[in-house]
Parts: structure tokens; C-alpha cells; sequence
């Protein structure tokens, strides 16, 4: 159900290393070389260009189909959702990522522009080898790129609700109580890194998502890796906002992140957490059941208009 060309981010192949690449090449000339038969009355001179020949033919070919397979196997980044680009802007950079897949590809381009004047074999592998190892910090690159592509978080293509606050609030507890999703809750700030996911049913059948988002300060100007992950959710994914609020911890800077989050224009919902330790009344007004909770998002969620996250 999620986007069809984010689905193909859980399969971004790895890359291999430099060596890696040319020792593979190399089994392969060793391996084709051996079938082709060379005329018998050919001059020997001949019979050894046509061998260099064939080296350096294999070897530019098996570069060249590892590297196309590579690339044809990596999605598009500008036909992903706003939400994974983004997403992958935060937590790899989509610039630094163009940079590196352009790098790779232009392997092959490198290589062929020499292999028709190269005499030798040897010569040609000289220059090849040091192509592919000038590529190094790009195949590194894409290669830890790959481990952040393949864990993003594929939301479905449903209606989605996101639960933002300030750190420690209790947005993963209500996550909990809401879809039943399990993820780690504790005492102390930033706990969730990441996003959690849950789904949750109504109307017998319809279905909504809801993300757990990391804690977030007020402080668009400075925001950390973290908080930028919670405000892409927010922008990017969310039909609904559940603004949570801890009567127990300071008033004025999460009025600020309110503030911040009605900024959207989009429909949003304050839940108030914890009134059971609470020892003052709230200033803000917002729901405290969690049961009245739900049937206020069900009926924003009817309410909006559809899916923001395609
Ligand atoms: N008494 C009480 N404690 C709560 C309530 N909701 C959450 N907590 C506690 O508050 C702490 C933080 O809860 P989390 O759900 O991890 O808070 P969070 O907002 O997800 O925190 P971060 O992921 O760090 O941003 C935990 O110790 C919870 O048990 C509540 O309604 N009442
Ligand atoms: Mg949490």
C-alpha cells in the first residue's frame, strides 16, 4: 500500500568495494578469455592484440554491467514521497546522495573513454583499477546510505494521524493505548529516535495510522537530527495532529511548540497527558480521555481532506 516507488527503498542493493569490483571483473576475463579461440594462422602479434583486446573488452563489460545493475536497481529520488525525501534529506542528504550515484555511474563512462587506446591489458587495468578506487568514499558512501534507506519507515497510503510534543510527554504511551503498537517508552528525554507506527480501526473496518514522533524543543532555528525527523512527520505525512501537553512540565515553551504546530493550518487535536500526577490545574484547554480522544480523531480524519503522504 505504501508508495510503490518508496516500497523499492527496502531493497536499495548494496555496493560492493573497489577491490571487490575489480577482483570480480577480473574473474571474469579470466573466465571468458579462456573460450574464445584465436585463429591458428593468425601472426603472433595479432593473436596477442586480440588477446589484450579481449581482456580489456571483458573487463569494461563485467565494471559496466555491475555498476548499470547497481544503478537501475536504486528508486529515483525525486519519485519518492515528499515524506522520504525528505526524510532522506535529513538523514543523509539528498545532494550528497545525487553526488555519489553520479560518481559511481560515471565509472563506466571513465573507463570507456581510454579502453579503445589502451594497447596493453596491464596498462588498461593500471588505469581502470585507479578509476574505481578514486570512487571509494562514493561506494562507501552509498553503502552506509543503504542501511538509513532500507529502515525508513514506509507509511501506507492511509489516512495518518501524528502525535507531537515536547520530550517525554507520554506521545509513545499514547501511541500505545491508541493502536496497541509497542515501543520503547521511558523516564528521560528523547527516548524515541525514530518514528513509531501504529494502526488503528474504525468504523468496523477503515483503517488510520498514527506516528509516534521523537520529542521536539521549541527551536525550528536549531533543531537537532531528531527534531527534524518529528517536524517532517508533521509537515510531510500528518492529516491530523494530536498536540500532546504535560501539565507537569514548564507552560511557556510548550505553548511555544503549539504555536509552531498550529502553524501548519492543519486540523489539530491537544491531548492532555498525565492529569493523574498533575498538581495544578491546566492553563490549556484539550481532552483528557482517551476513549473522547479517539472519537475526536476519527471525526477530524473524516472531516480532512485525503491523504497527505502519497
Ligand atoms: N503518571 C503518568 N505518567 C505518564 C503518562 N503518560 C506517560 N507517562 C510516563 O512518562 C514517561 C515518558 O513517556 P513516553 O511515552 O516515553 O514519552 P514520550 O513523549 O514518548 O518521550 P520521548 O520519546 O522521549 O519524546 C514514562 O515514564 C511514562 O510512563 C500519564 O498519563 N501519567
Ligand atoms: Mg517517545
Amino acid at each position: 500500500m505504501a508508495n510503490i516507488v518508496d516500497k523499492a527503498l527496502e531493497k536499495v542493493p548494496g555496493i560492493e568495494k573497489p577491490q571487490t569490483i575489480i577482483d570480480n571483473a577480473l574473474q571474469r576475463v579470466n573466465a571468458g578469455s579462456k573460450k574464445i579461440p584465436l585463429r591458428k594462422d593468425l601472426p603472433l602479434a595479432d593473436k596477442k592484440r586480440k588477446n589484450e583486446f579481449t581482456q580489456i573488452k571483458l573487463f569494461s563489460e563485467a565494471v559496466n554491467d555491475y555498476i548499470e545493475k547497481y544503478i537501475s536497481q536504486f528508486p529515483t529520488i525525486s519519485m519518492l514521497s515528499p515524506f522520504s525525501q525528505e526524510l532522506i534529506d535529513t538523514m543523509i542528504g539528498i545532494d550528497k546522495l545525487k553526488v555519489s550515484l553520479a560518481q559511481v555511474r560515471s565509472i563506466t563512462k571513465r573507463i570507456n573513454s581510454f579502453k579503445r587506446d589502451t594497447k596493453t591489458f596491464g596498462t588498461f587495468l593500471g588505469r581502470a583499477s585507479s578509476v574505481i578506487n578514486k570512487a571509494k568514499p562514493h561506494l562507501s558512501f552509498l553503502h552506509q546510505a543503504r542501511r538509513t534507506l532500507r529502515k525508513l519507515p514506509l507509511l501506507k497510503t492511509l489516512p495518518t494521524v501524528c502525535l507531537f510534543g515536547f520530550p517525554n510527554v507520554g506521545k509513545t504511551t499514547l501511541l500505545a493505548a491508541l493502536t496497541g503498537a509497542k515501543a520503547e517508552i521511558a523516564a528521560y528525554e528523547f527516548t524515541t529516535k525514530y518514528l513509531n507506527l501504529g494502526t488503528m480501526t474504525y468504523d468496523g473496518y477503515k483503517v488510520l495510522q498514527c506516528i509516534d514522533t521523537p520529542g521536539t524543543l521549541a527551536r525550528p532555528d536549531k533543531m537537532n537530527q531528531i527534531e527534524k525527523i518529528a517536524y517532517t512527520a508533521l509537515n510531510k505525512a500528518a492529516d491530523v495532529i494530536v498536540f500532546i501537553y504535560d501539565p507537569t512540565r514548564d507552560d511557556e515553551e510548550q505553548q511555544r511548540l503549539l504555536t509552531i504546530a498550529k502553524a501548519t493550518k492543519k486540523p489539530l487535536l491537544i491531548y492532555i497527558s498525565k492529569t493523574d500526577i498533575a498538581k495544578k490545574p491546566t492553563t490549556i484547554e484539550g481532552i483528557t480521555d482517551k476513549e473522547k480522544l479517539k472519537e475526536a480523531i476519527i471525526n477530524e480524519i473524516k472531516k480532512a481532506p485525503p491523504i497527505t503522504n502519497l
